[in-house]
């Protein structure tokens, strides 16, 4: 007999395949076993340990939708599941993932020479290289078009480029080992890709400092990127993409991610809420669940999360079809980071007072999926995209 189930209730998971299904399962004990009992101390201690991703990589759950080089080319809808399983825990610990895999492993993999992708990425699937992707600039955020960061023609060392610039807000650089920075080629004023390798970088000319006393995402490491004439060699730039196209094509899958990955956050968040509202009682010995306004907000929760999932697995099928289109993952990455966001600062109001108190992790999320909104282009940049798709005028500027 088919029942209601609280937790899937649009039934989603009929429309997984059973590689999908196991993926999803290893990646959920993983992250249930492993993560949860260390994400309340590095949130309080605002410390993210690298080994996460080395155990990830030791799981294949590292640039999984990858081809080749020791990936798992395993489904969009895959990967999304991974991303899902990751946030259920944190936000942060899903952005460390997210930049690895998404932003700077997807780079290298779609605009990458061969070098590169046989040098880089067999070592940052296992998480023993760790990546960071530098688009965001200290004046410049969602309009990463006007950036200032440049590169220009060493002066000393032939078959160099000389980088200088500095990007902020950037998940994982005080750690990583390859920083993907996007910089204007001064001769030609186009925006390209190159890989720093802070092995290389001679002393001065890259520092990376962490950006500390976060309020949201405290489990994740974020600082800037500082070059100061760097030398790069010309072997590192991605050879033919220029423009805009090259960094929003990783953001493509990242986005992506981020829209299933943030359903995980907030299933977590009616998961905990369900449990407190029936263990906690007030007014004659009632469960808070007995009250119809608790009752409400968890059916508004429930049911944004099921339309989010069947969504996000919609959109991930065209995708691995060649159907989808950038604007389809605006608006998911959109409509989903807001109402992970709006139904867990609801669902937070369950727990009264305990909600300030981080053992009930409610408030935890309620401060990530804040940055989930802001970053990979805030919510209001993609109600332009998406208005521009809609009227065909543009209202940026
Ligand atoms: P626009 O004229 O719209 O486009 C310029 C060129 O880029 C192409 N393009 C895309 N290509 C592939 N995929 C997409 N999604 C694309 N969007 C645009 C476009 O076709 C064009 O190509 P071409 O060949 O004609 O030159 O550019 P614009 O300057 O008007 O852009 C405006 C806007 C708002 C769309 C854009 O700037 C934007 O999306 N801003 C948001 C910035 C953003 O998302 N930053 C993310 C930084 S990385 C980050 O946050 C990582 S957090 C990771 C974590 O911790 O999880
Ligand atoms: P601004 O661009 O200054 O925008 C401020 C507000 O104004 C927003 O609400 C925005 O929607 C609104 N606004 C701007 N322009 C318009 C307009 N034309 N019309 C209407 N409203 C407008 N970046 C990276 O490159 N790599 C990373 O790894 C990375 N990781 C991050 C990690 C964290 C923890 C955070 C907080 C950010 C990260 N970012 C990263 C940066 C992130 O992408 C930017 O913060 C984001 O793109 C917004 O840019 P901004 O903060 O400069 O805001």
């Amino acid at each position: 007999k088919t029942t209601f189930d609280w937790q899937d209730p649009l039934a989603s998971k009929n429309l997984l395949t059973e590689e999908e299904l196991a993926i999803a399962d290893t990646a959920e004990r993983y992250c249930q076993e492993r993560m949860l009992p260390r994400v309340l101390q590095a949130y309080r201690d605002e410390n993210y340990d690298p080994k996460i991703l080395e155990e990830m990589g030791e799981l294949g759950l590292l640039g999984a939708n990858l081809e080749g080089y020791g990936c798992a080319g395993v489904s969009t809808v895959a990967g999304g599941m991974i991303t899902r399983a990751v946030e259920r825990v944190d936000s942060g610990y899903r952005s460390g993932m997210s930049v690895q895999s998404s932003l700077v492993m997807g780079g290298i993999h779609e605009f990458g020479t061969e070098e590169q992708k046989e040098r880089l990425l067999p070592e940052m699937a296992k998480g023993k290289l760790l990546g960071a992707f530098g688009l965001t600039e200290p004046n410049h955020g969602s309009d990463p078009g006007s950036m200032e960061s440049v590169a220009k023609p060493h002066p000393t060392k032939k078959g160099y480029y000389s980088l200088s610039g500095a990007k902020t807000w950037i998940t994982n650089s005080p750690i990583a080992d390859v920083l993907l920075v996007w910089a204007k080629l001064q001769e030609t004023g186009k925006i390209r890709g190159f890989l720093v390798e802070r092995k290389d970088c001679p002393p001065g000319t890259l520092s990376t400092p962490a950006i500390k006393e976060k309020n949201g995402l405290r489990a994740s490491i974020t600082g800037m990127i500082q070059l100061d004439e760097c030398p790069v060699p010309e072997t590192n730039m991605f050879p033919d993409v220029e423009g805009l196209k090259g960094p929003f094509s990783c953001l493509n899958s990242a986005r992506y991610g981020i829209s299933m990955g943030v359903m995980g956050a907030l299933e977590d968040c009616i998961a905990r809420a369900r449990t407190y509202a029936l263990e906690r009682k007030q007014f004659k010995g009632n469960p808070l669940a007995k009250y119809q306004l608790i009752q409400k907000k968890l059916a508004d929760a429930a049911t944004d999360c099921a339309y989010g999932t069947l969504a996000s697995i919609q959109v991930g099928r065209l995708k691995d079809e060649g159907k989808a289109t950038p604007e389809m993952i605006s608006m998911i990455k959109r409509q989903n980071c807001d109402t992970a966001l709006r139904n867990a600062r609801v669902l937070q109001e369950i727990f009264g007072g305990n909600a300030v108190s981080d053992e009930y992790h409610i408030g935890r999320h309620v401060a990530n999926l804040y940055v989930t909104q802001t970053y990979e282009g805030q919510s209001d940049i993609h109600s332009l995209i998406l208005g521009r798709a809609i009227t065909g005028v543009q209202a940026f500027c």
